[in-house]
This record gives structure tokens, sequence and C-alpha cells, in this order.
């Protein structure tokens, strides 16, 4: 590649080889810089065992693929990691993208100079390239979140987190091992370990509610129908308010009787997924009683399931309306605590005071270990983008800009930072949607809005303070409409000390929010200040 592009894009997932090869093929200078050794974004780096996606495999995947998606077989429920990152693979090499992306390569460093309209974008380890315009697909979750606990660097035996799995096969046959942390990771990683160790402790700080995903093989007759009505389920996932195909209700909670709400919800539970949220009622998260009755259902679940009602009892989450932290999708997570290999620590009773040679040692005492796995989440939205290093026009640090939390134009674009383009930024649906849906529409939608400045002669773009502000006070209104922000989520940012206190994602709607940047594009994109160019790569 020349050292000068038009758009350099940043990660190789869904996003990056989609908007990569949008570019290309709109006849586009574009190259992509990528931190693996290969495509995948998420599903490279996240191969814990039990990885898989809580999204059906019938709508994870590509839209504008229509053969792949005939011919890729549609085999389980939920895909699991390999699968994923096969699919991904397959991708690229199906769209000749490999030429495209220079891999193992982690971006340290962007500095746009306000005189040429141009990016300078640094390699970690060296290399340094020039754009006109540069678009993040960075992901939501890819900077890991790693607790600062004293003495981890004592610990003699072996530590791993979730988001960096090895790639080699991990043997924890025989071992003890503690895993932190009760997210959607530590859900999926805890039933399967917990048949390989020895023994497993898991150290829970806030008890999790969790769905069964109820994953199985798919029937081949309900495959053939899905995939002779593709384009009306995609279109479907499109307009729908989380990027899943799914019929919404209309029902409230407080609407049914006792008796139906229980029906309703034990038939949701027993279909496994996101039925329980999106099909039961519509007020779960927008109404305290409503909210309610669903974890009071959920709270009963674990109950019947754990057979000591102290452990149980331990498991049942309190203090935060049910699905307000992200709600993770299970296979045998609850019951893995009948078995006698397994043990729990509560930190809230018994927080850990430091790591040791030997293990974790809580106020309660040493738990001997001979492997530590962090599944403690991430630094969610914000952090991937941080990490760039990002200066903008005038010296400003993308750090600085956001010390109060993140201020975007639609989730795509910020204010002081022109030319640059984030797929699935802080403020739009990202992580509460399908992410392919998200990233798809971010990809379709960034093109195009390059494409029309091409044909303008525009050579600097930048989103306004006022539409940013905008857009900003807007993606908190309507949150604080919903019982999102009742707990301390992710969301919020309240898992990494000193974080803002914000709520990241859009929780408008996918469909919704589609129009919106729908509308923004027929009218001419108002909310940009466009500068017409003076100088040509
Ligand atoms: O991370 P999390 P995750 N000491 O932040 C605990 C997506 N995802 O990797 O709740 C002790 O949810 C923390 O405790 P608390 C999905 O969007 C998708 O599990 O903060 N504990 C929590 O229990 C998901 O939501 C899929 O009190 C500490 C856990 O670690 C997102 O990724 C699969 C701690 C972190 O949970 C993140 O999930 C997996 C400390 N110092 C993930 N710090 C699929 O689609 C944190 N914790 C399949």
């Amino acid at each position: 590649m020349s050292d000068t592009v038009d758009v350099l894009v940043i990660g190789a997932g869904f996003a990056g080889l989609h908007m990569v090869y949008k570019l290309r093929e709109a006849g586009f200078a574009v190259h992509g810089l990528e931190a693996g050794s290969g495509p995948g974004g998420t599903w490279y780096w996240n191969r814990y065992p039990g990885a898989r996606c809580d999204s059906e495999v019938m709508y994870y995947s590509f839209s504008f693929l229509p053969e792949l998606e005939q011919e890729w077989p549609l085999q389980e429920r939920y895909p699991a990691q390999p699968e994923i990152l096969r699919y991904l693979e397959r991708v690229t090499e199906l769209l000749d993208l490999h030429k495209d992306f220079t891999f193992d390569t982690r971006v340290d460093r962007l500095t746009f100079d306000a005189d040429t309209n141009l990016w300078t974008i640094r390699g970690e380890a060296g290399g340094e390239w020039t754009a006109r315009f540069v678009v993040t697909a960075v992901g939501c979750l890819s900077a890991a979140n790693v607790p600062q606990i004293p003495g981890a660097d004592s610990f003699a035996g072996r530590t791993l987190h979730t988001a960096a799995w090895p790639h080699e096969p991990v043997d924890l046959g025989g071992k003890r091992v503690g895993v932190i942390g009760t997210g959607a990771s530590g859900i999926q990683a805890i039933p399967v370990i917990a048949t390989q160790a020895a023994h497993l402790t898991v150290f829970q700080r806030t008890a999790q509610f969790t769905l069964p995903a109820a994953n199985g093989p798919l029937d081949p007759r309900m495959v053939e129908l899905w995939k002779q009505n593709y384009p009306e389920w995609r279109r479907r996932a499109r307009l729908s308010s989380a990027g899943i195909p799914y019929t919404p209700t209309d029902v409230s909670a407080m609407e049914v009787t006792a008796e139906e709400r229980r029906a309703r919800y034990e038939a949701a539970w027993e279909q496994g997924g996101y039925q329980f949220g999106l099909g039961t009622f519509n007020d779960i998260l927008l109404n305290e009683e409503s909210n309610a009755t669903a974890a009071d259902f959920v709270r009963g679940k674990i109950g019947e399931l754990v057979d000591d009602p102290e452990v149980a009892e331990l498991l049942t989450p309190r203090g935060y309306p049910i699905a307000t932290k992200r709600m993770p999708l299970d296979t045998g997570y609850y019951v893995t605590y009948n078995r006698p290999n397994v043990s729990l620590v509560d930190l809230r009773r018994s927080p850990i005071e430091e790591i040791t040679e030997a293990g974790i040692r809580t106020t309660a005492g040493l738990h001997e270990l001979d492997v530590i796995v962090y599944a403690t989440g991430f630094d969610a939205l914000t952090g991937p983008l941080t990490a760039l290093n990002v200066i903008g026009r005038n010296g400003s640090a993308l750090t600085d800009a956001w010390c109060e939390g993140p201020r975007t134009y639609l989730g795509v674009a910020i204010p002081d930072f022109p030319n640059l383009f984030t797929i699935t930024g802080p403020g739009s649906p990202s992580v509460v949607s399908n992410m392919p849906v998200s990233t798809e529409q971010h990809a379709e939608w960034i093109g195009n809005l390059l494409i029309h400045l091409r044909e303008q002669g525009i050579e600097r773009v930048e989103a306004t303070r006022e539409a940013a502000d905008q857009w900003t006070d807007h993606v908190q209104q309507v949150a604080s409409g919903t019982l999102y922000p009742r707990a301390a989520s992710w969301y919020m940012g309240a898992n990494i000390p000193g974080k803002p206190r914000v709520f990241l994602p859009y929780v408008g709607g996918v469909g919704n929010y589609r129009k919106k940047c729908d509308d923004v594009a027929a009218s001419g994109y108002p909310g940009f200040a466009l500068t017409a160019g003076r100088t040509r790569v």
C-alpha cells in the first residue's frame, strides 16, 4: 500500500471487514490495521472455554452476502466462538480482504494535522500511515479490564483473562482454578471450567440474573424456511428495537393476572434466549413493578435450581432491576454450583485483600489456586477509543474531551476530531443491539457520507459542538426514561474506577436510530461542518 490513503480503518472484526470492503468497492484507497494476527475482532481474542454468541446464528452474520448466507451451515442455535471466527475468515477470503489489511499492528497514536487535514496513524511497534479519514472499528468491548489487586504479580500459578485467552489449548485438568467475575464471560466459562478443573472457586462480587440459552441443534426445516425468507428477517432486524427480528409484544406485565404472567415467563424461560425480556411484556425495562415480577420469577428459578439454600441465596441478585445489567444467556450456570468441586465466594461479605504466591486471600482466608481467571470485563465503549491516544485539531486529546463522559454526534463523530468516524461508538445502539446489524448500518452510513464528501469535493468534515451536545443530551434523556441507570453497570461506566457515570449506549431502538441517521443523510448532513478541499491525497 502507499503510505497515504483516503481512508484508514482500524480493526478487522465485523465492522472493519465491512467498512474496508464497502470503501474499496466504492473506489477509495483504503487500508485496514488490526492488532490481531488475523481477522475476527472479538471472536479472535475471546477464546475462553464456553465462548459463544448470545445472538442466534440466523441473524449473527452479514446481510450483504446472499450466496454465503445460503451456503453457510446453520447448525447450533447459538454459534460457538470457533464457528464465528471461521465465518469471518471465510468472509475475508471470499472478499479478498487479506491484502487490504496489515495485521499484528496495534495503533497507539492518531494525530490530526489541521493544516493538511490529514491524520497520522502510528503503530505501537513502529510504522506510520497518513490518511484523509480514519474509521475506528475497534469494537465496544475490546479494552480488557484488569483490576489492580495488590500482590497480583506474586502469584506463582498461571493468570488468564477471558478477553485474551491463549490460542493454544489450556489444560485445566487436575488444577485448582479461581474465576473472578460473574458477567456474561464468567457465566459462560464457569460451567465448562467446572467440568475440567479439579476444583473451581468462583469469586462473585455481584450476583447476576441470567437466562437459559436453551442451545441445541437447529431443526433443518426451520433453517430451510429461514433461508428462504432471509431478506424479510434482515428487514425486520433492521427496524427492530434490538437488531433481533422478534415480534414485539404490546402487553404490560401489569395488565394480566398473576397466573398469566407466570405462564408467559415460564414459556419464555423454556424457549430460552431473549424471548424472556423481549417477547413477554413491553414494560420490563420501563416500569418498576413490572420489572419486579420478572426479577422475582428468575429469583424463584434460582431457588429451584440450586440445591444448597445458602448458595442459592448468594447467587440471587438483589438491589438492581433485572435486565439493567446486560443479561447473559447460560448453559447450566446455576446448577454448576450443585457440583461437589465448585465453591462460591461472596466478595461482598469477604472482599479480596490480596493475591499471594499461593492464591487469592479474602478477608475470610486464603484460597489456594493453580490458575486465576479474570472474567472481569472491559472498559466498555470509550476504552477502546481512548486507548488509541487520539489528538484532534488544536492538539486536543480525546481523553480530555471525554473527561466528563463521551459526547458524540449520533455515536459516529466527535467535535474537535474532524475526519474521524467511530463505528458503534458511544451514543449509538451498539452494545444494546445485535452487533452485526449495527456495524452494518454504520459501515453503510459512513461509507455513503464519504462518497457524498468525495462528490462535493469536501476535504474536512466535523461534527458541530451543538449537534453533539443535542445528541448526547437526547441519549441521556432516553436512558433516563428507562430503569437502565438504576444499576451500577458497565453501561454506566460503573465498573471502572474513576470513569464518569453516564449512560453510554443509545437505548432508543435500532430502527428509530437508523431512521434518524437516514434523515440526517437525506437532509445533506446537518450537524456537520464541511470544508471544501485545498489539497489532494
Ligand atoms: O464482563 P462484565 P464480561 N473484583 O463486566 C466482576 C459481552 N459478552 O466480560 O458486577 C471482583 O459483565 C464484575 O462484578 P460487578 C456482553 O455484552 C458477550 O462478563 O462489577 N469482581 C462482574 O461480575 C457482556 O455484558 C458475550 O460487581 C470484579 C465481572 O467481573 C460484556 O461482554 C459473552 C472486579 C465482569 O462482568 C462484558 O461481559 C461474553 C473486581 N475488582 C461477553 N472487577 C456473548 O455474546 C470486575 N468484577 C456470548
